[in-house]
């Protein structure tokens, strides 16, 4: 099984309850009026950030969403109990679109929802009102009214669940350029470990505390490789998780261990990112030059910074624990702007 961040989803809302046709039965009112209560509306389907989910896998498994019915209404004008929400928990960062009934339809490009802050809410699907009893249609010219109506039905489609969000920072760069050791050096926790059993490709997010009790997340995504755009290798799951880190750290190995050219290798990761989304080569970005400790890494770091004078550069060694109180810095500088809740579109 893959790691599931995609997932088609029907939801259907509760049906509201029917009114109620009745009249008074009491002692000494032969012929009381009606008294028919109103059918309870039908539990609305309401999704919720969590920041404590973070994969869409409970849908692959169940991709049917629904909620209970209203009661319907009785006698003596009571009134049928409204179905309370199901209120869906569904990871931070999942993107919501409305999608055909089958696969192969055509799924909306603008998003319905961007569920981008822990507590957000949705209101994916309404459930129905219920219906009248038999009281609404007392009148002058009809005492006996028999009249009345049936739930309304539930809301109801096809989504498609999207899950983009990984982390505020992803470190993007080849195979040994330094991003797990980097990760490890910088994190002091580790969220707990999701249980995918597809691991190759599956980000390993860090926390990064920063001064004044701040923290980011920071994510190791292995797996780029030339020819990432056109799904070489596992490239189009890779791309599909860097999209929406916030900002994007390049890992460059700038001792070029093993012939690589760190110049190269930057302008290769930006291309590859280019060509799967443009978007991405427009995100916030620096780069890390990694293994400073090696003599040679000098020579290309002056070489890098003459080919790129506008890059914002952090020179560090992983290894060594050298330069990291830097990157700390940078990220608190770029990330740490307060974060606007978006405005809730419904909540119940
Ligand atoms: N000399 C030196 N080696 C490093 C440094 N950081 C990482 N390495 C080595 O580079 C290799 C790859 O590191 P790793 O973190 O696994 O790279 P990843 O594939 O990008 O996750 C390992 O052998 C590390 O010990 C560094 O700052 N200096
Ligand atoms: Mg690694």
């Amino acid at each position: 099984m893959r790691f599931v961040d995609q997932i088609r989803v029907h939801a259907k809302a509760g049906d509201g309850g029917s009114g109620c046709c009745s009249f008074r039965r009491e002692k000494f009112i032969p012929r009381g009026g009606p008294d028919g209560g109103d059918g309870g509306r039908g539990g609305n389907i309401v999704l919720e950030a969590n920041a404590d989910t973070d994969t869409l896998v409970a849908f692959f498994f169940e991709p049917l969403i629904r909620s209970g019915r209203g009661g319907h209404g009785t006698g003596k004008d009571k009134h049928g109990r409204s179905a309370q929400p199901n209120v869906v928990k569904v990871p931070v960062g999942t993107i919501i679109r409305r999608a055909g009934a089958t696969p192969r339809d055509p799924v909306e490009d603008e998003p319905i929802v961007d569920l981008s802050v822990a507590g957000q809410r949705f209101l994916l699907c309404k459930g129905g009102d219920g219906g009248k009893g038999n009281t609404h249609f007392k009148s002058s010219t009809n005492r006996v009214p028999r009249q009345h109506t049936k739930g309304y039905e539930g809301e109801e489609g096809w989504f498609l669940m999207e899950l983009r969000t990984i982390a505020d920072i992803g470190l993007v760069g080849y195979p040994n350029a330094g991003k797990s050791t980097l990760l490890g050096a910088l994190s002091s926790a580790r969220p707990k470990a999701a249980p995918y059993p597809f691991t190759t490709l599956h980000p390993s997010v860090g926390v990064v505390e920063l001064e004044g009790y701040r923290r980011v997340t920071i994510a190791d995504i292995p797996g780029l490789i030339e020819g990432a755009h056109e799904n070489r290798g596992l490239g189009h799951e890779f791309l599909r998780h860097i999209v929406r880190c916030r900002t994007l750290f390049f890992v460059l190995d700038m001792a070029g261990s093993e012939g690589r050219s760190p110049i190269e290798d930057y302008q290769t990761l930006r291309k590859e990112l280019r060509l799967y989304d443009p978007l991405l080569a427009k995100k916030p970005a620096c780069i890390i030059a990694n293994k400073m400790d090696v003599p040679e890494a000098h020579e290309n770091l002056k070489a890098f910074k003459t080919r790129f004078p506008k890059l914002k550069i952090l020179p560090i060694s992983a290894e060594g624990g050298e330069g990291l109180q830097g990157v700390r810095d940078y990220a608190a500088k770029k990330l740490f702007a307060p974060k606007v809740v978006p405005e809730v579109i419904v909540t119940d």
